[in-house]
């Protein structure tokens, strides 16, 4: 999967992204991420891409043409269709779990990173496809918010984690928030490991991950629980480890 991030700090996105997991699958040519720096579509000698604003306000908008520029850079307008443009703002859509596996189908997604005060309304209209934002509150700019949709998409594609497994069984995947974990020792601080865990036996260990982290669920986030239907024969078992915690 390609991704290229248009902004102003293109440094900032690539210096994130080429440490640890998201770094090695570019190595091995499974994910390539390319930070387009807006600036040099400036057309002018001072790299000025911004202005201000018509109607008044406080700071600065960034300006239609070097964007439109930077966009059109990347790919071949007769030959080519337009790849996926997602812009980063607090107005989008929140991330979520799903957005991100749907992100994920496209072969090259465009991500454009505001600054200032935004960008001038009529290039996001010709070239944005949908708003993405990371949560209620409020970024300096979408660098950030941008690194943390790479990062989030990329884990989902095929050899950047070692196995599907990895990811398939985490918190959100499966609507629901993943069990507490333990290594060694088995005993640490007078706490043990719970002893399911060292039975050895697959389908208890299974049963156990799946009741603890539904119970974790109705505990730190019910709003996840109201969206799935439990039964109740499960929700038994997550009382009784509610007698048991108390
Ligand atoms: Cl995508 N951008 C900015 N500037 N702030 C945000 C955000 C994005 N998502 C949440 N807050």
């Amino acid at each position: 999967m390609k991704f290229s991030v248009l902004t102003l700090f293109p440094e900032q996105v690539k210096n994130f992204l080429s440490e640890s997991i998201i770094g090695r699958a570019m190595e091995k040519d499974i994910l390539s991420i390319d930070c387009i720096d807006i600036r040099d579509f400036s057309g002018n000698r001072y790299g000025k891409v911004d202005d201000t604003l018509f109607g008044g306000g406080t700071g600065m908008l960034m300006q239609c043409e070097p964007v439109f520029q930077a966009f059109s850079s990347l790919y071949d307008a007769s030959k080519e269709t337009k790849p996926h443009c997602v812009f980063m703002s607090p107005k989008g859509q929140v991330l979520s779990q799903k957005k991100a596996q749907e992100l994920a189908k496209y072969d090259h997604l465009v991500i454009l990173c505001g600054h200032y005060e935004g960008i001038d309304q009529r290039v996001l209209d010709e070239i944005v496809d949908e708003d993405v934002s990371i949560g209620d509150y409020v970024l300096t700019g979408g660098e950030v918010a941008a690194c943390v949709v790479i990062d989030c998409i990329s884990r989902m594609i095929d050899g950047v984690l070692p196995n599907s497994e990895a990811y398939e069984e985490e918190s959100h995947m499966s609507g629901y928030l993943e069990a507490p974990q333990y290594t060694k020792p088995n005993i640490w601080h007078d706490k043990k490991v719970p002893e399911v865990m060292l039975s050895g036996n697959h389908a208890k260990i299974k049963e156990w991950k799946r009741i603890h982290g539904l119970y974790d669920t109705w505990k730190r986030r019910p709003d996840m629980l109201e969206k799935l239907e439990i039964s109740a024969e499960d929700w038994q078992k997550i009382l009784k480890i509610d007698k048991e915690d108390s």
